[in-house]
């Protein structure tokens, strides 16, 4: 990368390398011995409870540090008014409030507790258990806290459709997929919990009236407005009463298949992930499916063996991280800010170490018999943390062969060509029919099947879309590839980058901007639609582009920043934190650097409130949370910080 000759002010520029220097001296001071960047990716408070309900039921409880140390957390990130939000800066939810409030209790903290006393004045008035969404009153369940039939029933008969119905569970988006293909065994069996003084206790906690008394059929689909973010569809009520009344007339010899085929699923699905799985969730209902198929068998040893992947110790105490890490995603991304500071010979080491990260990080085989499975091919791609853990994405592969290609001349063994091809191969593959690309898995099922979805707090979990991230990034990785390769497959890439640029237009909003969905939230979308767009070709004055930045700028605050609130992705519309926020102040100056902006006042104040923040250290202080998933679920992606302001100062200078 060239360092510009027409820096607007030379006065800055030594101040900025100062910045950037005591920037990459963090990243340095931080990098693990694997070559990636660890780091904490907690923020949902769903998945914890959880994983003290599977420790408790599966009679493997964190040693005494470690459950004191979650108790600590929780403690911390109880709400003011004794709830627990979704995710640290949510308000309260009964889903989160009770699940959280019987993790407490199965940690040993007694009711009489005064934070417990608080939280119990919180979820009682809302209806407590018996107001909770499908995915807490099931986590109650599995406790034998409700009876099964207040849960909304998931059979596992759904498995035994056709397969060409368009609601097939097959057809889900991974995520959703994985965790109702558990769910539905576990409903399918409807285990309850042997005698237990401590359940009996609590159970008698969180509700308001006996449990006997609750008519809990019907129960089962009523949930407290705080927690509705998704109101299930008249349609799904009438889905609904069907299930109920299937439950009450199902077929042992239909049922018993149906559990054998999803218990066939999830084996396959634990072997493919070295018993990581996918996510936070169908990695604990596997266990427990385990836990209940064949106890004390070795599935549910192996299952024991990697909960602790999904922890995080943090100064805030111990919590459940969102994914087994971010290694990969945050790499890749540090090399790409490393390269743009031009200073890649004074830090070949740290850029050989991290490269040698990707390179063992890469999907290498397809998964066995993949179709049975619903899988698609995965070799060439790269995950967002391991290989161990394997499901390809398709911006995670993006990344990861940017950053290879980019430290081709900087490392000793650069990736080789057929690597590099097979990423390429994966990307083209993973291209939706609409142009954009989505997330794992070309879309399966027609978007309507988003009226069944029934967990109330999240949206858009159905369908794999396209995205504009995953698009933008794909493109980059394309035309990045084709820069280098240009006889390999010309007309194949050449097709798929005008398609995804022709998505990226079209998804591009009236006021300019673009709505990401996996970070906070108009400003990280623009800055992948910005980079999206130039990468396919456009000219930084083509008016898209131009539009997008006027956003950007209209957006920008009296401090010189950007900050974006995570109830952003919730309204749907710009919502402005306090103050301005170094990560998305960097989004913001990277678009508008890739804009042909670099040159402006917006980025000159922009730049300046960057370095005004960063601390002695070389750090930035700590900030609002800038990642989110599922439209209402924001996460901590601890990394940004390290990575972005470097990466914006640096394209700025
Ligand atoms: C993630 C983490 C990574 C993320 C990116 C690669 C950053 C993104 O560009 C594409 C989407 C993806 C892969 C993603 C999707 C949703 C995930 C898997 C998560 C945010 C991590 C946790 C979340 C998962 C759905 C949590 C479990 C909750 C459910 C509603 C199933």
């Amino acid at each position: 990368m060239n360092r510009p000759m027409d820096v607007p002010d030379q006065d800055d520029v030594p101040e900025t390398d100062a910045v950037i220097e005591g920037g990459l001296e963090w990243m340095e001071r931080t990098q693990s011995d694997k070559g990636s960047w660890e780091g904490d990716y907690g923020g949902p408070l769903f998945l914890l409870p959880l994983y003290v309900f599977t420790c408790y039921l599966v009679d493997e409880m964190p040693d005494e540090e470690i459950c004191s140390e979650i108790e600590r957390y929780l403690r911390n990130h109880q709400n003011q008014d004794g709830g627990w939000g979704l995710h640290v800066e949510a308000h309260s939810y009964v889903y989160t409030s009770v699940l959280n409030y019987v993790a407490m209790r199965l940690l040993g903290v007694e009711a009489s507790d005064p934070d417990l006393k608080r939280c119990r004045q919180w979820f009682l008035p809302r209806g407590g258990a018996a107001r909770a969404p499908q995915w807490g009153k099931f986590g109650l369940a599995l406790l034998g806290l409700i009876p099964w039939k207040g849960v909304m029933p998931v059979p596992p008969e759904l498995w035994l459709l056709p397969k060409g119905a368009p609601v097939y569970p097959g057809r889900l988006w991974c995520h959703a997929r994985m965790v109702y293909l558990p769910m539905s065994w576990l409903c399918g069996v409807k285990p309850t919990p042997e005698a237990d003084p401590l359940l009996d206790e609590i159970r008698t906690e969180i509700t308001r009236r006996p449990i006997e008394d609750i008519d809990w059929e019907s129960a089962a689909s009523k949930t407290a407005p705080e927690d509705i973010n998704t109101p299930l569809t008249s349609t799904y009520r009438v889905v609904n009463k069907v299930l109920q009344f299937y439950e009450r007339h199902a077929i042992d010899s239909v049922r018993q298949r149906a559990l054998d085929f999803a218990l066939d699923q999830i084996r396959q699905e634990d072997e493919n992930t070295s018993y990581i799985c996918i996510g936070p969730i169908n990695k604990l209902l596997n266990t427990l499916c385990w836990h209940y198929a064949r106890p004390d068998g070795p599935e549910v040893q192996a299952h024991i063996e990697r909960m602790p992947d999904y922890l995080w110790h943090a100064d805030d105490g111990v919590k459940m991280q969102g994914y087994n890490n971010s290694e990969l995603w945050d790499t890749a991304f540090a090399v790409q800010s490393i390269a743009a500071t031009d200073r890649e010979d004074e830090f070949s080491e740290m850029l050989q170490s991290a490269f040698d990260y990707i390179e063992a990080n890469q999907v290498l085989e397809e998964v066995p018999e993949r179709e049975e499975y619903f899988r698609e091919r995965s070799t060439g791609g790269w995950p967002f943390s391991n290989r161990e853990h394997g499901w390809p994405i398709s911006d995670c592969t993006a990344e990861g062969l940017k950053a290879s290609l980019m430290l081709e001349d900087q490392v000793d063994t650069p990736l080789p060509e057929w690597r590099r091809e097979e990423a390429v191969e994966q990307i083209l593959e993973m291209q939706n029919p609409d142009g954009g690309w989505p997330t794992y898995e070309k879309i399966r099922a027609p978007e309507w099947i988003e009226v069944l979805n029934p967990s109330e707090v999240f949206y858009d979990i159905m369908v794999d879309y396209s995205f504009v991230e995953c698009t933008s990034a794909s493109l980059q990785a394309l035309a990045a590839f084709r820069d280098r390769h240009p006889d390999y497959a010309p007309d194949r890439i050449d097709a798929a980058i005008d398609r995804g640029r022709d998505y990226i237009l079209d998804d591009q909003r009236a006021d300019g901007s673009w709505k990401g969905s996996w970070g906070i939230c108009f400003t990280y979308g623009t800055w992948f639609g910005v980079w999206g767009l130039r990468a396919a070709g456009l000219d930084a004055d083509h008016e898209a582009i131009q539009h997008a930045c006027d956003f950007l700028e209209s957006k920008q605050m009296d401090d010189g920043g950007w900050g974006e609130h995570s109830d952003s992705c919730v309204e749907k519309e710009y919502v402005s934190t306090d103050e301005g926020q170094a990560v998305m102040t960097s989004w913001a100056l990277l678009a508008l650097a890739k804009g042909g902006r670099r040159d402006s006042e917006a980025v000159r104040r922009g730049t300046a409130f960057l370095r005004d923040r960063q601390k002695e250290d070389g750090t930035w202080p700590d900030e609002h949370i800038a990642g989110v998933f599922n439209g209402t679920c924001a996460i901590h992606y601890d990394n940004y910080l390290k990575i972005f302001p470097v990466w914006a100062l640096s394209v700025c200078r």
